[in-house]
This record gives structure tokens, C-alpha cells and sequence, in this order.
């Protein structure tokens, strides 16, 4: 910690001794002393009125959660429908990820790379030395221990994240292990993550709170060396629950490294063949392209039983046999709403069924909420995101597009029974996908981890509306991982590789395969029907890791024979088929031009086998125009 020391003030002082003088706000006896004063120093720094650490009990969630219906932050959802849920409105203007307001602060600007935005440590802590410096004035700051995975895994990481909005604590109670186990684990040899957040919107004495404070200037930072993360301005999502993307992605990639292991932007399934046969996948998808509704699926296909591990991102080691091991770091959902249905994802609807925050999402006027997809109609009157009238002609959503549900994973019923398993569950097949309206196959497997890491280095897909910029455009999204990856990503791609390495010496090493359900045809309709349906592809993959399955060679590599993929009961024609393995070899050599340009931006950090991939995939493309 190199923040400036600052004199505490009598302000502070005072806050100190009240704090020393009750259960709640004093740190638990047995607090580890780096805890103690490093609160002690962001409590200086950013004046709150009161401390609290936080127990994580469900008395305390219950104490915040009516503290925020009583100022008008929740509004309390009908409990008849829905028991113990909330729904929250946020500033109009903070409603998703600001990637723009992103900063890696890594010593050196190659360190952080060409995808991230980079600011010079000393120059960004000075930065935030002002923004914080009373920051938390009139309000509360709580100090929240946590574990990202299950409390005690050799596995798992230790953070303390404080803030002064009493919606992250909720959220983070539902996402994280939190509370005084968490910090019990805390000894002096922890290298724990120091997580600083404030809605930047300090309060006068006597001036009344808005439901929703934030401040329109915003500071996502992380600084890897140190192991820290300042965020200011923003209580949505990723922006403020900082376990999230900030620790579980950015700053975990970086330690993950270090350490030898993976942290990464995937989903973590369990799948029992028809023979009985168990697998665990890993897929990696950028935000809001069903990564949620893949982690719940309920198979179209008979024999086939599917469990949920996590919805969002994996911890990735080998152990000690050798074979890759993986974790969910986090303990709850926070899934895009809108698109979520009984036919879309059955199980979601029954997780939710209560015990849920909502934010931005439309409120009936039986006070259940509602959004789009929800129902197959609308309701002739709602109350939208915004707090205004809302009907079917009033042409704009009732629900943000990127409005969310944050519930505990528990309450899923197909949470399968090895989620927490401490040891983390062996995977044996990666999947990268994207969104992506031509080009890229259903399904390929790659041919080799090498192939496979070329795949992941180069997954592009449609922008949706889960961070801010217009949705719809392509772009370059590695390994989905380009918003979240907390070093340079060429670097990351090298990681990868020596991974692969470590495994094949091992004797053992998961597959990889690609895999793209939004492909569309000439009358731009969907070919794939998605969703369920998409076990028929999971039976594939899991099928070649078999070894039961043939495949066919192409210059993506190997794709199912016809009829290798059964389409009984789809509305898949022959033509369908045909169009989504299509692979136009002049298409994709112009789609290579801009991978050219894509890994010359990483100069010399590219590594040489990325650039033999693309020399062969070039090769394979051009043989086959030629036959
Ligand atoms: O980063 S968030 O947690 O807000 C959601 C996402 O982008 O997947
Ligand atoms: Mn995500």
C-alpha cells in the first residue's frame, strides 16, 4: 500500500473510537493487523460518517435490505409472487461495465498491453488520493471480507473489499463467500486483495441521499503489482462489486500467472452421458451471449443429465495428477434478464423464484417484475426500468437491455453436487465461442491445444449491451477475455501455451473446440435453434472426447460427418447444415488480413506459435479454394 499517510482527522478519530466501542463497528477480535490498518488508512482517506464490517449473516442482509426500501433504493417485490426480492433502479446513466473508465496500472505500459487502457501507477494514485480524500463524507463504509471459492480450497483467494453503498454489500453477500469466516482465514502470511470502492457522491450534513448515487466521473483501476483495486463513481455490476471482473478476472489472471494456473471468462458444466460417463466443460463467452442459459441447459436430447457449476468464470489449475482442474469463484448468478424465459432458460425462472435483487428491470402492477422475454406477451401496463409509465406502444424497453438478477447459486436446482468441491472438478473439454453472424462453423475442434489457443486468440464477436458502446458492431473479443485480462494479452496467449505444454507432459490435457449458435442464413434468420438444442452439440464434443464420434477434416479445423450431429426433431434442414459449416476460404482470408493487424499490434510479444497458426490456417484455406 503506498497510498500518501494522512493525518487522521478529529472527524476520523471520532469514528475510530465509536467504532472501537461496538460489536459491528470494530473489527472482530482476532482481525488480522494488515485488515485493521489498512481500514484504518482508507477510513482516513475517504471520512465516512460510521464503519462496519461486515458478518455476512442473514441477519445483516436483512437489517441493509430494509435500511435501502426505507431510503428508496429497493423497492420490495410483491412477496406473494416473490418472496424476499427486491428490485433496484440505477442512475439512468449508470447501467453497465465502463470499459472507457478502465485502467490496468501495471508498472510499465507493455506490461498492461495494447488492449488495455494503461495509466502510469504514481500518476493514477494521485488521482484517486483526490477523488477518495472525503469521498465517503455522510455515509457508512462497510468492510466486507470474502472468498473468492470455496472458503478453505487450496484453490481459492481472500479479498476485503470496502464501500460506501449498502447495495454492493447485498450483491456481494449473494456473489462471494462473505463475512467473518472469510476473514478469519486472514493470517499474516495471506497475500489478500484490497479492494476500494465509493459511488463518489459524499453528503453534506443534512443533505438528502438520491436512491441511486454514483458520480459521472468514473475510475475502474487495478494496480496487478500491488494487487489492489480503487473504483469510483459507479454501483453497477462489474463497476462496483469488485469481486467480480476486477479480482476473479483482472487481477486473478495476473496472480494466475505468477502462480501457474488460469483464471478465465468460462462457464463450468457437468454433463453424464446416456452410458453414464461424467464430463466437466469449460466454455468462454464474451458478456450476454448465453453463457447463463449454457450453464442451465436442459438437454433436448434424451439420456443426457446436465449440472451447473458456474455461469461466468473458472479457476483453472492442474493438479496434483497432472489433469486440469477447475473452480467457480463466485457463489451467485448476476444474469442478464431480459431474454430470459421458461423456453429460453427454465431453470433461471425457477432459481429466481425469490431471495433475488433485480435491477433495472420493469415492475408489474401486481409488483412482480418483469422484462422482456419473460412472457411471450407484454402486460398492457408496467412501470419500466426508469421508474415511468410503460405500455406495449410506448416503443422504447420496459427492461434495460443489460437489467440483471443477482442470486445466490444454491438456488439453482441443477447446481450440481461437486460445485464446491475444494479440489475443483476435472475438465475435460474447452469451448470458446462467440457471436457471430457468418463465417464461423457450429462446431469445430481444434487440432491441437496450439490450434486451439489460435482459436481463442482470435474469437471476435457482436458487442451486446453488457458494457457501453453500440451493440451489434464486431469486435475482437480473445478469448473473451478482453475487457477482463489484467496483463498483456499477448503474454496471456504465451500462458496459455507453456500451460499446454505443462498438461501434454503430464500425459493429459483437456480438448479444445469452437462453437457459434447465432450463425445466420441468406434471409438473415438464425440456423441454429440454440439453446436446448445446443446438447446436440455438447453430445458431439463430449462424443470426440470419447472417441466415438468420426470427424471431417477442414482448414478450421475438424468438423462432424454428415448426419454426425443429430438433428431428429429440429427444424435443421439439410441446407441449414450445409450453411453452417460453410466455409468460404475467401471470406476467411480476408477475415485473416485483420488478425495480421490484430496480433501486430503485440509486436515481438506475439508468440511464434500464434504466427504459425495463421501461416497454416492460410495454407489449409488457399489448398482448398484451389480444389
Ligand atoms: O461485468 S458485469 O459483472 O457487470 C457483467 C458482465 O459484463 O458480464
Ligand atoms: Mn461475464
Amino acid at each position: 500500500m503506498t497510498l500518501t499517510p494522512t493525518r487522521p482527522t478529529t472527524e476520523t478519530l471520532s469514528v475510530l473510537r465509536r467504532a472501537a466501542s461496538s460489536p459491528q463497528h470494530s473489527a472482530p477480535v482476532g482481525t488480522d493487523p494488515s485488515v485493521v490498518d489498512w481500514v484504518a488508512t482508507i477510513a482516513a482517506l475517504a471520512t465516512p460518517d460510521d464503519i462496519v464490517w461486515c458478518d455476512g449473516s442473514p441477519a445483516e442482509y436483512d437489517r441493509l435490505t430494509r435500511q435501502m426500501v426505507s431510503t428508496g433504493t429497493l423497492t420490495q417485490v410483491n412477496p406473494e409472487h416473490r418472496p424476499y426480492s427486491f428490485l433496484a433502479r440505477s442512475d439512468p446513466s449508470d447501467v453497465a461495465r465502463v470499459e472507457a473508465r478502465t485502467f490496468i496500472c501495471s508498472e510499465t505500459e507493455e506490461e498492461a498491453g495494447p488492449t488495455n487502457n494503461w495509466r502510469a501507477p504514481a500518476e493514477m494514485r494521485v488521482t484517486l488520493d483526490g477523488l477518495f480524500a472525503g469521498s465517503m463524507r455522510g455515509r457508512t463504509m462497510y468492510v466486507i471480507p470474502f472468498s473468492m471459492g470455496p472458503l478453505g480450497s487450496p484453490l481459492a483467494r481472500l479479498g476485503i473489499q470496502v464501500t460506501d453503498s449498502p447495495y454492493v454489500v447485498a450483491s456481494m453477500g449473494i456473489m462471494t463467500r462473505m463475512g467473518t469466516d472469510a476473514l478469519r482465514l486472514i493470517t499474516p502470511e495471506t497475500r489478500w486483495v484490497r479492494a476500494i470502492h465509493s459511488v463518489g457522491a459524499p453528503l453534506a450534513a443534512g443533505q438528502r441521499d438520491v436512491a441511486w448515487p454514483c458520480n459521472e466521473m468514473k475510475y475502474i483501476t487495478h494496480f496487478p503489482e500491488t494487487r489492489e483495486i480503487w473504483s469510483f463513481g459507479s454501483a453497477y455490476g462489474g463497476n462496483a462489486v469488485l469481486a467480480k471482473k476486477a479480482f476473479a478476472l483482472r487481477i486473478a489472471s495476473v496472480i494466475a500467472r505468477e502462480e501457474g494456473w488460469l483464471a478465465e471468462h468460462m462457464l463450468i458444466l457437468k454433463l453424464t452421458n446416456p452410458r453414464g460417463r461424467v464430463f466437466h466443460l469449460a466454455a468462454a463467452f464474451p458478456s450476454a451471449c448465453g453463457k447463463t442459459n449454457l450453464a442451465m441447459l436442459k438437454p433436448s436430447i434424451p439420456g443426457w443429465h446436465v449440472e451447473t457449476i458456474g455461469d461466468d468464470i473458472a479457476w483453472l489449475a492442474p493438479g496434483a495428477d497432472g489433469r486440469l482442474r477447475a473452480i467457480n469463484p463466485e457463489a451467485g448468478f448476476f444474469g442478464v434478464a431480459p431474454g430470459t424465459g421458461p423456453k429460453t432458460n427454465a431453470t433461471a425462472i425457477d432459481t429466481i423464484w425469490g431471495h433475488t435483487i433485480f435491477t433495472n428491470v420493469a415492475l408489474r402492477d401486481d409488483g412482480d417484475v418483469w422484462w422482456e422475454g419473460l412472457t411471450e406477451n407484454a402486460p398492457d401496463h408496467l412501470i419500466d426500468w426508469q421508474g415511468n409509465d410503460w405500455s406495449p406502444t410506448s416503443g422504447t424497453p420496459a427492461a434495460h437491455p443489460n437489467s440483471r438478477f443477482t442470486v445466490a447459486a444454491s438456488q439453482c436446482p441443477t447446481i450440481s453436487d461437486d460445485w464446491q468441491d475444494p479440489e475443483g472438478v476435472v475438465i475435460d473439454a474447452i469451448i470458446f465461442g462467440g457471436r457471430r453472424a457468418t463465417n464461423v462453423p457450429l462446431v469445430v475442434e481444434a487440432r491441437d491445444w496450439e490450434h486451439g489457443v489460435f482459436i481463442g486468440a482470435t474469437v471476435s464477436s457482436e458487442r451486446t449491451a453488457a458494457a457501453e458502446g453500440v451493440v451489434g458492431e464486431l469486435r475482437r473479443d480473445p478469448f473473451a477475455m478482453m475487457p477482463f485480462c489484467g496483463y498483456n494479452m499477448a503474454d496471456h496467449w504465451s500462458h496459455w501455451l507453456e500451460m499446454g505444454s505443462k498438461l501434454r507432459t503430464a500425459g493429459n490435457m483437456p480438448r479444445i473446440f469452437q462453437v457459434n449458435w447465432f450463425r445466420k442464413g441468406d434471409d438473415g434468420s438464425f440456423l441454429w435453434p440454440g439453446f436446448s438444442e445446443n446438447a446436440r452439440v455438447l453430445e458431439w464434443i463430449l462424443d470426440r472426447v470419447e472417441g466415438r464420434t468420426p470427424a471431417v477434416d477442414t482448414p478450421l479445423g475438424w468438423k462432424p460427418v454428415d448426419g454426425g450431429i443429430n438433428l431428429d426433431g429440429t427444424s435443421v434442414t439439410t441446407r441449414d447444415w450445409h450453411q453452417l459449416f460453410e466455409v468460404d476460404p475467401d471470406a476467411w482470408i480476408a477475415e485473416l488480413e485483420g488478425t495480421d493487424d490484430f496480433f501486430a499490434e503485440f509486436g515481438d510479444r506475439l508468440p511464434a506459435a500464434l504466427t504459425t497458426q495463421l501461416t497454416d490456417i492460410r495454407r489449409r484455406l488457399k489448398l482448398s479454394r484451389e480444389n
